[in-house]
């Protein structure tokens, strides 16, 4: 691991403690973690967090949420790279400002999480002498998601000459592409526009006054100021005000470029003449109504990182997720990198989602919403297969596209040539999980609305997916299902990956289930299914294939046999791999055909399989498992460490449990300098709220009913989170001794929690003994 960090977790003070992330110094080889953990935005665009000034191994991104595009034919579909709005150069006293130059006297760069506002403040000594206090600031609206706002002060210690470059660079890139076309910016491919306005708003004194010239080259407008005379000590400031549409704005209504380009130009006038402090106020306003206030979490503990680790989880969460439009969905990197070109993956579905299903359904349900609208593009890849139903693609992108996953990788270490991605091909799980997340929700909120509209046509679409996609097996009479991916993509062309096969089989059972209900219970809304999906053919393919699906079960030791092979490959001491620094150490020494073939995961599997349908197994082999797998496990992928956190929790190992969230934790924020560089972890950041809330805070929807049963790590004294439960807000506490659990709205219907065991029936508050689980 690098351990020469820059981070700072502790310069929050008062009421900003626990609230700041800090970065103590300057470094042009670790840009990539501070773009990264300090980006930006609303769900409706992230920025990376680059600085105004170039550097040569800067990423600058800013993406528009949905605004897919394909290069060329034979490339896969990504969020392209829009225009530079942070641009600003400086030239003081005729040098340019450049932090690689000259001396750094002070520096600190600092995300404050509650306020979504980042400020870099330095001093700097130019290579001429000539010393200067500057101090960025700059946020992503969250009130007016088309806003991004800057100002920059300035202050030399001695009288200065200032010249300034400032304005809109289209000349960014996605690793080389260039998904605009010159003139308009259009996408090439997919015909979307984007309106970009920049405008500049100074604070100075009169004799300050700033020559100013506009000037445009390829892809770029800006404006030169020059001459800008700052007597010593005195403050010069500039404000940026930008913002961003585009022709797939939802509550956008014009019909033409034009007009969309008249009506922005409106709002950067208007906001610039509202200032950075009146948006600043209503942008902090808007974070606290949709997050902070609304989803707070608290844990008292010796290392108040951990409650730093939340905040940013949820932080991130915000600025990822498209909640304005149920066309767009998550992707595997937010909106902070290039990294998985801005698709979705099961990603949103098992790791993020629980955390709206429990905290903001609203937006869970506009998640889940993206998937109803994309079943077009789930039927088209079934049929592409030779399969009836919805086959989720592996990777998401447009409603209609189907699968989008590239189709070449890395290097072979052994051939030298690219190594083929199988995901998208044969990594199905997919298509369960998206019905097991749907049926959460629907558990979790009680939205009847949802399932009627949509939920009970996933979970039958799926299930008809599923059933066509079974394989007979002559000689042991039962139905397998060959040749996948599973969760552990360290294992390709297997059968009967467990967790396949489990979460298939309870797929079509729930859809049984839901088909016997429409009938007898809303035969209206079973009429219309039927017409859709044939729900009678449907119904008896279902009930014929459910008990012949085969489910591997478990050995005499308690292991369930990850696929039919896995147990039978080669073991080899692992320690050099499990001890790495960086993830994927082990593709020094062999290629994926030869790990393929040796007993090592790459992430949870079994141990998943085991999280999400956890009445199917007992806590002996729960624990059996874990002592197989996760030995054999190297958490390459940042999916798996919340995972087994929360399942550690579960076997009562809470100290265990409490390592691996702070491993969880530490992937984005903490040490390694170069973790985060192609984005963050969004999947990993779900996963860390569910390793508090589901893990320390043993809450989980079972079979419909609700389990909270909190168990603290030793570190922590307290924990205080609220969930919604059906349609209602609970507030729970947790110490050592203390359990306490309010409705928030007291009823009159009672409702019932299991605490720790015992069902107890809750009228307004409840207050439990903590019993050792
Ligand atoms: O979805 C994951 C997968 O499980 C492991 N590789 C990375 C993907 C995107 O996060």
């Amino acid at each position: 691991m690098v351990t020469n960090t820059l981070m700072n977790y502790t310069t929050g003070r008062e009421d900003l403690q626990h609230w700041l992330v800090s970065e103590d110094g300057f470094r042009p080889e670790w840009l990539g973690k501070g773009e990264s953990v300090f980006s930006l935005g609303n769900g409706y665009m992230g920025l990376r967090s680059v600085t105004e000034e170039h550097y040569a191994n800067e990423t600058r991104n800013l993406f528009v949420a949905g605004t897919f595009n394909k290069f060329a034919e034979n490339e896969v579909t990504e969020l392209p790279n829009a225009a530079d709005l942070l641009w600003m150069e400086f030239k003081l006293d005729g040098v340019r400002f450049d932090l690689t130059q000259g001396n750094i006297l002070s520096y600190r760069r600092t995300l404050n999480l509650k306020e979504a506002e980042l400020v870099r403040k330095i001093t700097w000594q130019s290579p001429n002498g000539n010393v200067y206090d500057l101090t960025f600031r700059r946020f992503v609206s969250m009130d007016n998601l088309h806003v991004i706002a800057q100002r920059v002060t300035i202050t030399p210690k001695q009288n200065s000459v200032l010249s300034l470059t400032s304005g809109i660079n289209g000349q960014t890139t996605n690793s080389g592409v260039q998904h605009f076309l010159e003139g308009n910016k259009t996408t090439t491919e997919s015909g979307i526009d984007f309106v970009f306005h920049s405008v500049h708003r100074f604070y100075r004194r009169e004799s300050m006054n700033p020559t100013s010239i506009i000037k445009m080259d390829r892809r770029q407008i800006f404006f030169d100021y020059s001459d800008i005379e700052i007597p010593a000590n005195e403050v010069f400031t500039i404000e940026k005000y930008s913002t961003v549409f585009t022709s797939r704005d939802h509550e956008v209504t014009v019909d033409s470029t034009e007009e969309l380009a008249d009506l922005a130009l409106d709002v950067t006038r208007k906001i610039e003449s509202e200032g950075y402090d009146y948006l600043l106020d209503r942008h902090v306003q808007a974070w606290d109504e949709l997050v902070w206030s609304r989803t707070p979490i608290t844990i008292k503990s010796k290392d108040m990182f951990d409650q730093l680790a939340i905040r940013f989880a949820q932080y991130h969460l915000a600025v990822m997720t498209p909640k304005h439009d149920n066309r767009m969905n998550i992707g595997a990197k937010g909106l902070s990198g290039e990294g998985y070109k801005g698709h979705t993956f099961w990603d949103t579905e098992i790791f993020i989602l629980p955390y709206y299903t429990y905290t903001n359904p609203t937006i869970a349900r506009s998640l889940l919403e993206y998937r109803y609208l994309s079943l077009p593009g789930a039927h088209r890849k079934a049929k592409e297969n030779g399969y009836e139903g919805a086959m989720f693609p592996w990777e998401s992108a447009w409603l209609d596209d189907g699968e989008v996953t590239p189709i070449w990788g890395a290097a072979d270490i052994v051939t030298g040539e690219a190594t083929k991605i199988w995901s998208g091909f044969i990594e199905q799980h997919i298509t369960s999980d998206v019905a097991f997340a749907a049926w959460q929700y629907y558990h979790v909120t009680g939205d009847q609305e949802f399932m009627d509209n949509y939920g009970y046509e996933l979970l039958i679409d799926t299930a008809k997916f599923w059933a066509s996609r079974l394989e007979w097996n002559e000689t042991y009479d039962r139905y397998e299902i060959n040749q996948v991916v599973g969760p552990d993509e360290y294992k390709e062309h297997v059968n009967n990956n467990a967790f396949t096969n489990y979460t298939a089989h309870w797929n079509i059972q729930k859809a049984i289930e839901y088909v016997e209900l429409l009938r007898i219970e809303k035969p209206n809304l079973f009429q219309q299914l039927n017409e859709k999906l044939d729900l009678e053919t449907a119904e008896t393919r279902f009930r014929h294939v459910l008990d012949l699906i085969y489910l591997p079960q478990v050995r005499e030791d308690g292991v369930l046999p990850q696929d039919d092979t896995y147990l039978q490959k080669q073991i080899i001491d692992l320690s050099k791999y499990k001890n790495q620094e960086n993830v994927g150490s082990m593709f020094y020494d062999y290629n994926l055909e030869q790990v393929n073939e040796i007993q090592v995961s790459k992430q949870a599997d079994v141990m998943i399989l085991m999280y999400l349908l956890e009445d199917l197994f007992s806590a002996d082999v729960k624990r059996a498992n874990w002592e197989y797998y996760e030995p054999k496990t190297l958490h390459d992928s940042s999916l798996s460490l919340s995972t087994h956190s929360v399942l550690a929790s579960d076997l009562g190992n809470r100290e265990l449990a409490y390592s691996l969230f702070r491993r969880a934790s530490e992937i984005d924020l903490g040490p390694n300098m170069k973790t985060s560089d192609a984005g963050i972890h969004a999947a990993s950041l779900g996963g860390i709220w569910q390793a508090v809330v589901n893990g320390f805070g043993g809450v989980r929807m079972t079979s419909g009913n609700l389990r909270i049963s909190p168990m603290l790590p030793e570190a922590w004294d307290e924990l205080t989170f609220s969930i919604n439960w059906k349609g209602e807000t609970l507030d729970i506490y947790a110490s050592h001794d203390k359990v306490v659990l309010t409705r928030r709205a007291p009823s009159t219907e009672p409702l019932t929690v299991e605490i720790y065991g015992e069902k107890q029936t809750i009228t307004d508050t409840f207050t439990s003994e903590v019993l050792s689980v």
